[in-house]
């Protein structure tokens, strides 16, 4: 009896908390206007952005990079509101929150979105990116920008991308230092079917997990192991419940700002640009921290005590092969057209 109550209270809050989000702090910008907004100006507005690692992490610097830019180029009339270590939600919720117009921006990591959008598994496929230069050239180029396109169509916009990273493996179990040593481990991936059957290729045990769920279950063995880039097994401090760390390299995650598209529509220009263009500006600061941060995250995480394993190009190859059939099955699944965009965005910078 009590539950059906909950309900029946639930339902009848729910629409009009979803219809008073939708207008951020102006009630008068409601208006659906089909991208071309109506108002005019600047008004005074309290966006809420929320991520999911902490606020030391090179996306909580680059959120209040983003911050600080948006108080100035509105003249402090646009407030941004930072919510850190998944206080409102792990990535898919809080995108669940921007279509449903409760909170007005985050940054997940693509990957999740792959379930929405299939098109963004492209940035998924393993070992597809050998460096950094490579991933900015695809992500700022026409690929990451029509990848951006297919955002509205489900409730949101897409302003820039920033870094995740490298991701490199952790675990409790043993030194993982060849392809063989994937065997048997059971690992937490990020909720996208690509790395799913990635790992099991490569012969572990994949369990997906949001990411706020990570560090118990890492701890309480639930999962022997994880995998992340440096600034994140550092931040969470990973290194306090998982002995091994391996330098795999295995794939790289973007960080997207995404914004509510019922938020948006309700912007003026002057504000929608305001918004984009310190999105881009924090995006390039962004990851010149998360390149820096990594690159004293290993030092940090060796003095920690974790073990650290290098692993040979010539291993990195052989897991690559391993998962090329997962590779070539998502490929045709997303279509050829994209994927060979990308291939040629590659050969770009590779020839430079
Ligand atoms: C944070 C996540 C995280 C990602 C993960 O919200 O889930 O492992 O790497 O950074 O986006």
């Amino acid at each position: 009896m009590k539950k059906r109550i909950k309900h029946i209270v639930l339902g009848v809050m729910l629409p009009s908390m979803m219809v008073l989000g939708a207008c951020g702090s102006n009630g008068e910008n409601s208006a659906k206007t089909g991208g071309t907004a109506k108002v005019e100006g600047i008004q005074e507005r309290t966006i809420k952005a929320g991520i999911g690692n902490s606020e030391s992490h090179p996306q909580g610097q680059g959120m209040n990079k983003f911050k600080e830019l948006v108080e100035e180029k509105s003249g402090g009339k646009m407030k941004v509101q930072n919510f850190y270590d998944a206080s409102l939600g792990d990535d898919l919720n809080m995108t669940k929150a921007l279509q449903a117009g409760t909170q007005e921006i985050t940054n997940p990591s693509t990957s999740p979105l792959v379930g929405m959008i299939p098109e963004y598994g492209i940035l998924d496929f393993p070992f597809i990116f050998n460096n950094e230069a490579e991933a900015d050239a695809v992500l700022d180029g026409p690929v990451g920008q029509k990848l951006m396109d297919k955002l509205e169509d489900h409730g949101l916009v897409g302003l820039a991308y920033s870094e995740n990273g490298f991701r490199q493996l952790t675990n409790s179990k043993h030194a993982v230092k060849t392809a063989d040593d994937f065997k048997g481990l059971k690992i937490r991936t990020m909720q996208n079917e690509i790395h799913i059957d990635a790992f099991e290729k490569l012969g572990a045990n994949p369990s997906p997990m949001a990411f706020s769920e990570v560090f118990t279950a890492l701890e309480s063995k639930t999962v022997d192991g994880q995998e992340n880039p440096l600034s994140t097994i550092k931040s969470q401090k990973y290194n306090e419940v998982q002995k091994h760390l391996s330098l795999t390299q295995h794939v790289y995650t973007p960080f997207i700002m995404l914004v509510s598209k019922k938020f948006w529509d309700g912007l003026s220009e002057e504000e929608q640009t305001i918004l984009r263009e310190s999105a881009i500006e924090a995006g390039k600061y962004q990851r010149e921290v998360s390149r820096k941060e990594n690159e004293q995250a290993i030092k940090d995480l060796e003095k920690a005590g974790m073990k650290i394993n290098k692993v040979s190009d010539e291993e990195r190859e052989k897991m690559k092969e391993m998962i090329q059939p997962v590779t070539d099955k998502y490929a045709e699944k997303i279509g050829k057209e994209l994927v060979d965009e990308m291939t040629a965005e590659l050969e770009k910078v590779r020839n430079k």
